[in-house]
Parts: C-alpha cells; structure tokens; sequence
C-alpha cells in the first residue's frame, strides 16, 4: 500500500467537481430514490418520468452536488428504471452538469447504470459481504467504467457495528482497492456506517461517536480516501419529532465534518443551522452523540416530549424573533432561509435610509456576512445556503423598483457595460446588484451571467463595443480568471478599463496579480455604490486624468505590498540541521506545568487579553497599511488612524463592559 501524493478526487456531470482539503462539505441530493421518497417511488411506478425529472432538477436549484439515484424496489424493474431515468437526465444539461451517484444493492442495476450514465459518477456500493472475489471482480469493473466508489463497511461476517470492525473493514477494503485492483485511491470513499442513537439499547450508545472515531481514523491512515455516509439515519429513533431530528442531523454533520466527513446524504429540509439550535438541546443532542453521560438517553427522550408535536412552541418562537431589532430580524430571516417577513421588513429598513441601495449594502450585506461565517466555518451547509440566497434574491427584487426610481430620466446612454461573473463561479447576487444600479444610472448594461467562459467576454465586449468590463467573483479560483481575462484583454488589445468586485476580490490582488498584465485601467471596487462614481470616473471626458492616477496608484500600492513580503533567502537542509536547538538537559531547569492534562477554561477575564491585540492586522482590513503603532503617528494616516483607534476602543470597552464576548479555551 503505497501511495507517494494525494490527487484529488474528481467527479463530473457536464461540469466538474472537484474535491479538494479546501472543499466545504459535499452534500448529495436524496430525492431521487424510491426506497427514501414516496413521491419518486410513485412517480417511477406510474412511469411519469417527467416529473421525476422536475424532483430532480429540484434538488440540483437546492444546491445538491450530486444526485443520489436509487431504484431498488421488489415490484419495480430496476435495470429497466435506472436505464431510462439516467438517459433522461443525460438530456437536461441543467440537471446533468452536477454527478451522479448510482445507488443499489445489485449489481446487475449499477452496471445498467455505468453503461449509460454521462462523465464521472460514484457507485453506491460495494464491499466485502460476498467475499474478496466478487468486491475484486466488481471493483475491477467500476474502473474500467472509470467510476469513484463508495465502500462500505460491511464483510464476510456482517455489517461494522463498532469501531474496531469500522477501521478493519475499511483497511481491508483499501488494501485491496489499492494493491490489488490498482484503483486510484483518491476515487475510495469510505462509508463507517451512520447507525441510529439514543435507542434504548446499551450497544447502541458508541454508534455515533465510534463512526466519528473510525472517520478521524480513515482520514489519517488510509491516504486519499474520503468519508460519507446517510446522515439521517443517526435519528431514527425520534421519528415524527423534527425538532429533535433537525438538531440531531446539524450536530452530528458537525462533529463527522470536524472529524473529516466530507461528503454525505443529507436532506436539506431537516437540518437546523448549528448555531441555531437552542442550547439546552444541543446539550443533550451531544451528550447522546458523543456518549457523555449515562442517562445522556433519558434526557433527550424528555427534552423531545416537551417539543413533539407542541405547535405552540414553534408558533411563540415565530413571535418571539418578529420581536428583535430590525437588523437582528433581517439577520434571522437570511440565516434561516425564510422568506415570510423579508420584503416588510427591508421596507422597514428602506424608510430608515436616505437611499434604497443602502439597505442592500447596510442590512442585507450583515445578513448575509453572517450566514458567510456560519457557512464557513462549516456551521451552515449549501442547501441552507441556497435558501438564504433566495431570501437575499427576493429583497434585492423588491428593492429594484425604488432604486430605478432614482434614475435621473435621461434617455441617452452614458456608456455600455459588460457584466460578468467569471468561468467556474455560480454567484450573481452581487454582479445583478451593481448591474441594476449601474443601469438605474443610464448605463446601458450587458450581463452575460455566471460562469463565463473568457472567450465570451472577449468576444462579446469586442462585438458590443463596450466601454467597461465588469468581472464579479466570489470564489478563489475566481481569482486566477480574472487574471487569465486581463492576460487575453492585453494581447487583443484592448484598451477599455477592467472592473473588478466580488468579496473574494481585494486591492491587493488587482494590483498585484491583475494589473501588471494590462496596460490600460483595473479597478477594484468594493461595492455597487461606488462603482457608479467609479464607472462616471472612468468614461468622463477628462478620464486620461483619473486613469493615470489610478495606475500610478496601484503601481505604488503593488510595490509596497512585494516590499512587505520579500523573498526569504533559504539555507541548505544539512545546515538547518546543524543549526538545531540543541538542549542541555543537564545544566536546563525544566520546569512542570503547575497543571497537567488538558485544562478547560469557560469564561476567562477577557480583559486581560486586550494587552496582546495586535492592532496592525486591524489597520490593514480597513486598507491602512503602517504597522502599529506607529501608524498613530504616520503623516499621512496618523490622524485617520487615531480617530479609527479611538472608535476601536470604545468598542472593546462596551464589549468588555456588557460581556459581549466570553473568552473560552
Ligand atoms: C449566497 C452564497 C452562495 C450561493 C450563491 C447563490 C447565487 N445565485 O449567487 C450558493 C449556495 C449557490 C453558493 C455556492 C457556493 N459557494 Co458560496 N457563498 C454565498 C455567500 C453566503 C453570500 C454571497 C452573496 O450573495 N453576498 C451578497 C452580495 C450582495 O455580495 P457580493 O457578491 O460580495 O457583492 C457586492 C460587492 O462585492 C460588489 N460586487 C460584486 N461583484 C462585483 C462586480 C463588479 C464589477 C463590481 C464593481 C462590484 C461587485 O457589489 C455587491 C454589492 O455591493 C458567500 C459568503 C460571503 N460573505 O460572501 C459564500 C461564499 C462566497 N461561497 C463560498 C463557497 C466555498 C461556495 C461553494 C464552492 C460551496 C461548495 N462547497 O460548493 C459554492 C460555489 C459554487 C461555484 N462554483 O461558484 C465561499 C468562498 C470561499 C472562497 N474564498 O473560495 C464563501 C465566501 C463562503 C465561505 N465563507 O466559505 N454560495
């Protein structure tokens, strides 16, 4: 079993999915099986392969990654059903982009499927049960098919059902896969087993936390493997009580991600978001999970008896959140997708503004600030991401109107734009935003949509004769296309100014990477409004002036930054080697921690931490860049920075004061 370097394991639809260390967690769409959904069951039965088709293209707009397709049912003939409804899918190119995952107990149903399916999908599973030759012999085909696998843990004696038999398994499985097989090990995707909790039963109270333990596990040993699994299973026994299920799903996709699942069976609907759930509950959802206490059980039976079905619960809560701040409400209906309130509320906000926009840029962006720190930190996942967008999408479209209102009637066109988010990126909020200001502006507006290829952009700006381009992205990768655009834009020759926005998109970038490869303008700009008087800057008729001034600024700016970052000279290894701290036990005092073992610390005096902020960082989020403190004193920020400095302390004051953080460690 040697394996020198990871590749990364790589899925396609029409359009690849690539997983790499960085990928969030991949969630795979559920609703496309009969064993799990009715409707699809009856759907498949009554052949109204259309309609399937619509559960399908469903879960795809809800931010599914991949599409679990099932079709294992006694009265159904499945080689025929996997068939056609693979074949069907093939020819929607909105459903198709995204993977598939062939999901089926019989092998005769998986092979009709790797026949027909379209790019690289996954096999829902394999494993030992049947013995080494046949896992080889089907394993061998699902390479040739050049499918990814899912294996679980299941051999000769049975279903893992703890941890020791997880990591056997799986090792096992793996040796196999690798050695013998010769699959590639990136394309292995372990499957520990999810087994319900909280059921009564004694031998029943490690399945979380063993399937936890043997995750970690698999990630450390078995190089390149992946982990997934069917997360409502964990559940079971609280049927009928979502409010305890959807905590249970968040909770434990919370600790399996922690622990290194990154990808699973999830259903979008009965999830809470993490942060979400109320504390009490939480408390005892995890005392279940990671096995905590002895009555850890009895607890949450209780808890979940306090809850079932007591719709006046549900309905004070509604109540209960109507009544915060409107920031705080507008937050709430972002994080949690709903979409009831939101236009009250934004028109709320709208009276509270001088402009239209400002909600946008004021109320909706914290909302959605928040539900980007959640999302990242791994307390969200995509499909609630999806509902939060929807919300965002809803108010932006009943601000539109009032922001059109503004437009100054002139019917002449002060410029033509082309507006783009760029190739592999999906995010269009924030470029339709600064497409419906800019055209509320006179700005005749060109918007090509997402994921635009760099020719397009080439080739449309060339035909359309515009005189701004504008590239939205909000992914990393996006970073690199923008780059590659500029690159194109310069041996073309073009000459217009290139804008660029997006929250992953920064000065330092734009005049670091971007533009050193184009002759003419790029612009960073870090929000709708200002790209109004940046375009007006850019197309009045003494731009030569400002554009001048723009270069001579990022030129400046790029030096300063390659200046704070100067190559580190490297020694040789071997003289590193010598140069080892070398310790001298006999003339070193040692000395013992006065505690021992892990300590944990639940509200230490924050106060006293307030001596190690390091304030240059601070500065240099809000675009000053001298190190602190001395930028107190700088000529040109000095007194800028004082006055930031000052707000920044009241601030620390106030949270110190009305304990606004709890420092735990
Ligand atoms: C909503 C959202 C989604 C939605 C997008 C829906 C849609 N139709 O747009 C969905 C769920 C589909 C999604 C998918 C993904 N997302 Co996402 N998403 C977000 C989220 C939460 C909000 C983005 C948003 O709409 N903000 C509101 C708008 C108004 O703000 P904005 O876009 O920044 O625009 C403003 C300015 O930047 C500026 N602007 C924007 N564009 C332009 C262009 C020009 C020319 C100018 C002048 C100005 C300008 O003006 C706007 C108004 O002022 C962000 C988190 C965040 N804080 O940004 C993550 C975030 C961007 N997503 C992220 C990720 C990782 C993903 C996924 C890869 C997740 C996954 N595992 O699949 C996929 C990406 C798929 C792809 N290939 O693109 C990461 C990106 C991390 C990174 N650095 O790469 C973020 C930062 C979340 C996080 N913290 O991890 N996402």
């Amino acid at each position: 079993m040697k394996v020198s370097k990871c590749k990364y394991l790589t899925l396609s639809g029409l359009e690849p999915l690539v997983v790499t260390p960085e990928s969030n967690f991949i969630n795979v769409g559920e609703r496309t099986n009969v064993t799990g959904s009715r409707k699809f069951l009856r759907l498949i039965k009554e052949e109204k392969y259309d309609e399937a088709l619509e559960v399908a293209r469903h879960q795809v707009e809800g931010g599914a990654q991949i599409i679990d397709v099932n079709m294992d049912e006694g009265m159904l003939d499945g080689v025929y059903a996997m068939t056609t409804f693979l074949n069907l899918i093939a020819s929607e190119p909105d459903i198709s982009r995204i993977p598939i995952m062939i999901d089926s107990s019989k092998w005769e149903i998986i092979e009709a499927g790797l026949r027909v399916v379209q790019g690289k999908c996954v096999v829902n599973s394999i494993s030992l049960k049947e013995g080494e030759e046949e896992f080889i012999r089907q394993a061998k085909l699902i390479k040739r098919y050049g499918a990814a696998v899912i294996v679980m843990a299941f051999d000769e004696v049975g279903q893992a059902d703890n941890y020791q038999r997880r990591i056997e398994i799986c090792e096992r499985s793996y040796k196999i896969l690798v050695d013998i097989v010769h699959f590639s090990p990136q394309d292995i995707i372990f499957d520990p087993n999810i087994f319900p909790v909280a059921t009564g039963m004694e031998e029943h109270r490690k399945n979380a936390l063993d399937f936890f333990n043997a995750t970690k596990w698999i990630r450390e040993n078995l190089p390149c493997a992946n982990v997934s699994g069917g997360v409502s299973n964990v559940s079971f026994s609280f049927r009928g009580n979502n409010t305890v299920r959807e905590a249970m799903h968040s909770a434990f996709l919370y600790h399996a991600i922690k622990n290194g699942m990154n990808m699973g069976i999830v259903n979008p609907a009965m999830l809470e978001v993490y942060d979400e759930i109320p504390k009490d509950l939480l408390k005892r959802v995890e005392d279940v999970l990671l096995d905590r206490r002895d009555d850890a059980t009895e607890r949450l039976l209780d808890f979940a008896e306090t809850v079932k079905g007591n719709k006046k619960v549900e309905e004070n809560a509604i109540l209960e959140w109507r009544s915060d701040a409107l920031q705080d409400r507008i937050t709430h209906a972002l994080v949690k997708g709903i979409d009831a309130f939101i236009i009250e509320d934004v028109e709320e906000a709208r009276q509270t503004v001088s402009r239209p926009i400002e909600v946008i840029e004021g109320h909706l962006m914290n909302g959605m600030n928040v539900v980007g720190d959640l999302f990242g930190s791994g307390k969200m996942f995509l499909p609630q991401v999806v509902k939060s967008a929807r919300v965002m999408k809803k108010a932006v479209a009943y601000l539109q109107p009032f922001i059109e209102a503004e437009k100054d009637g002139k019917q002449e066109f002060a410029g033509k734009i082309l507006m783009a988010t760029v190739k592999g990126d999906v995010h269009d909020i924030g470029k339709n935003i600064v497409s419906v200001v800019l055209g509320c502006n006179n700005y005749e507006i060109i918007d090509l949509g997402v994921m635009v290829p760099p020719e397009k952009i080439i080739e449309t700006a060339k035909k359309e004769n515009v005189d701004v381009i504008g590239l939205s992205g909000l992914i990393t990768p996006s970073l690199d296309e923008m780059v590659y655009v500029s690159k194109e834009m310069e041996k073309q020759n073009f000459t217009v100014p290139l804008m660029v926005g997006g929250a992953t998109t920064s000065k330092a970038h734009s005049a670091v990477k971007i533009a050193p490869n184009y002759s003419n303008t790029v612009i960073h700009v870090n929000d709708a409004s200002r790209a109004v008087t940046v375009v007006g800057d850019l197309l009045h008729k003494d731009s030569q002036v400002y554009k001048i001034q723009i270069r001579k600024e990022y030129e400046k700016f790029k030096e300063q930054f390659l200046n704070r970052t100067k190559r580190k000279e490297y020694i040789k290894l071997e003289e590193a080697r010598k140069n080892k701290f070398k310790i001298d036990w006999n003339a070193s005092e040692i000395v013992k921690p006065k505690h021992l073992g892990i300590q944990d610390i639940q509200d230490f005096d924050i106060t006293k931490l307030e001596d190690y902020i390091d304030g240059s960082p601070f500065f240099r989020s809000w675009d000053l860049h001298v190190r602190f403190p001395d930028i107190l004193k700088d000529e040109v920020v000095g007194r800028q920075a004082s006055e930031l400095y000052k707000d920044a302390q009241e601030l620390l004051k106030k949270v110190f004061a009305e304990k606004l953080l709890i420092a735990k460690a």
